[in-house]
């Protein structure tokens, strides 16, 4: 083959190279953040790097074309490189590819500088690197076969390297353009999020005690942070709602079907509570529990609105992704429950993962009865005539929150000095509250803990027990009592299939 020839495939593959890196980093950046694929974010750095003037011209030229031209100058920037990439990694082996990682360095420097970025957004340019380079050295050894081959055996060779060429480029095209796509809907949902000013509650939380939080260390925090809160759901991949395009439907058993809009629904008073969550799948001290401040409408001034049948006692609510749950009529009906089409958490809307734009809270029900995510429908039938996600797995029909107490601090197996030692967690029976804690040290009696003052019955309350250890190893439980006189036993039932019980232990030891 002659020599131009051999260049030109060898700056093809480079370019295939350069798709393959592309592809795979929009592909890994679905499963991380739209804002850690390496196009976005060397585009942001760019559009942040400009100065004014210049963008000023461009825009006078491109109009709100801007980012479009901005997108095509980096595209030719990259196939720039590409051709270069290629036909290094054909004559100076293995410079080529040594090009190609110090571009996705310099990319990744890009993408982990950005504001909010975690280290976590290095991956999908690293990894998107690595396959990139697999795939260069692989087409230039071929390249190299097919180019010094003998006549006779050209044939073969050259179909390896074209088979190997356009596979690998017809798949990451694929690949890319759709990853790319979801990845672009999903940053324009995001700016719409950040944009979004959530309205004033008409009825605000109280505020909270002074002595609800006892501030000690270790402790899990009294509110917890949405980038904190634990996250269980069947989703995959996050779904991606547009607010604007949202509705909420009620339907079924009802008077009337009702359609909502996300604006009609902020046009709403809404009212806003703390309220633990807590899924039922949490074993005995563990962390799928968390407390925030919700926002939103109550869910029922929408069924009253739509008027149910008489003979309904479920409502199932349904998520935009297939995702179900039935919840009793009846609790959400109930005037002294907190039970909410909830938009906002901890003062800004829902997170992506939390269930933007809307989802449900209700008071005192485990998560998979009660707390639909990016929830689009709200059916009002019978338990009788319809079943749930996790019904139909053999979950219980019914969840309510079972009362239990989790040990925060001192850590389970930990070396605590001799003296002093404030023992200390939560506790939770949510719509019903704590009225008691008691802790025991080494199966003698159980003593009561201090309560702090508790932000309401729906929400998890800090304890404390200043205990004086001695040197030596020491079991130490925990037990709560609702208000309603039920006091946590140690029958260790496992989560399935309505949650599980048992005090919560822990072994430290003294020295
Ligand atoms: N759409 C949808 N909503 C869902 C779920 C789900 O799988 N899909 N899981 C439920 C369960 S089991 C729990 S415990 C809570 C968890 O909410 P969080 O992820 O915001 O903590 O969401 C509930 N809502
Ligand atoms: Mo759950």
């Amino acid at each position: 083959m002659n020599a131009r020839r051999v260049a030109v495939w060898a700056a093809l593959s480079g370019i295939v190279a350069a798709l393959v890196v592309l592809a795979v980093a929009e592909l890994v950046a679905l499963f991380i953040s739209p804002a850690s694929s390496p196009l976005f974010g060397v585009g942001s750095l760019v559009i942040d790097l400009v100065p004014g003037w210049f963008k000023n011209v461009v825009i006078a030229l491109f109009g709100t074309n801007d980012k479009l031209a901005l997108f095509v100058a980096l595209g030719l920037l990259v196939a720039v490189l590409a051709v270069i990439v290629g036909l290094l990694e054909r004559r100076r082996p293995p410079w080529g590819s040594v090009l190609l990682g110090v571009v996705a360095a310099v990319a990744v420097g890009a993408v982990v500088t950005r504001a909010d970025a975690s280290p976590l957004w290095a991956a999908p340019t690293l990894v998107g690197a690595a396959c990139g380079i697999l795939v260069l050295r692989s087409l230039a050894r071929r390249l190299a076969a097919y180019a010094t081959g003998s006549r006779a055996g050209t044939r073969v060779t050259r179909r390896a390297f074209l088979a190997m060429l356009a596979a690998t480029a017809g798949g990451s095209l694929v690949v890319g353009i759709t990853a790319r796509t979801v990845n672009a809907a999903n940053a324009a949902v995001n700016t719409l999020r950040e944009a979004l000013k959530l309205p004033a509650p008409a009825v605000p939380a109280p505020p909270i005690p002074t002595g609800a939080d006892l501030r000690i260390d270790g402790m899990s925090d009294l509110i917890t942070a949405n980038a904190d809160f634990y996250r269980i759901d069947t989703a995959l991949q996050v779904p991606v709602i547009d607010a604007a395009a949202w509705t909420l439907k009620v339907t079924g058993m009802v008077q009337r079907e009702v359609t909502m809009t996300f604006a009609e629904l902020l046009a709403l008073p809404l009212t806003e509570s703390v309220m633990t969550l807590t899924c039922v799948s949490n074993d005995v001290g563990g962390n799928l529990i968390g407390n925030a401040t919700w926002l939103g409408y109550p869910i029922r001034e929408l069924l009253k609105r739509a008027g149910p049948l008489a003979g309904a006692d479920m409502v199932l609510s349904k998520s935009v992704d297939g995702y179900t749950a039935s919840t009793p009529l009846e609790a959400l009906l109930d005037e002294e429950r907190f039970g909410v089409l909830a938009v906002g958490m901890n003062g800004e809307p829902l997170p992506l993962e939390h269930g933007f734009p809307v989802r449900m809270v209700v008071a005192g029900l485990y998560g998979y009865v009660s707390a639909t995510k990016w929830l689009v429908e709200l059916e009002v039938t019978r338990f009788a005539d319809k079943s749930a996600y996790w019904t139909d797995r053999g979950w219980a029909e019914q969840g309510p929150v079972k009362v239990a107490s989790r040990i925060d601090v001192p850590a389970y197996l930990a070396l605590v000095p001799e003296g002093i030692v404030a023992i200390a967690g939560v506790a939770w029976a949510q719509h019903d509250g704590i009225a008691g804690v008691e802790v025991r040290i080494d199966r003698t009696g159980w003593v009561p803990a201090r309560l702090a003052s508790p932000i309401s019955i729906d929400t998890w309350c800090q304890w404390v027990y200043e205990w004086t250890a001695v040197k030596g190893a020491h079991l130490i439980e925990v037990r709560a009592t609702n208000r309603s006189g039920v006091t946590q036993v140690n029958d260790r039932l496992s989560p399935f299939p309505n949650g599980a019980e048992g005090w919560h232990q822990i072994t430290v030891e003294v020295v």
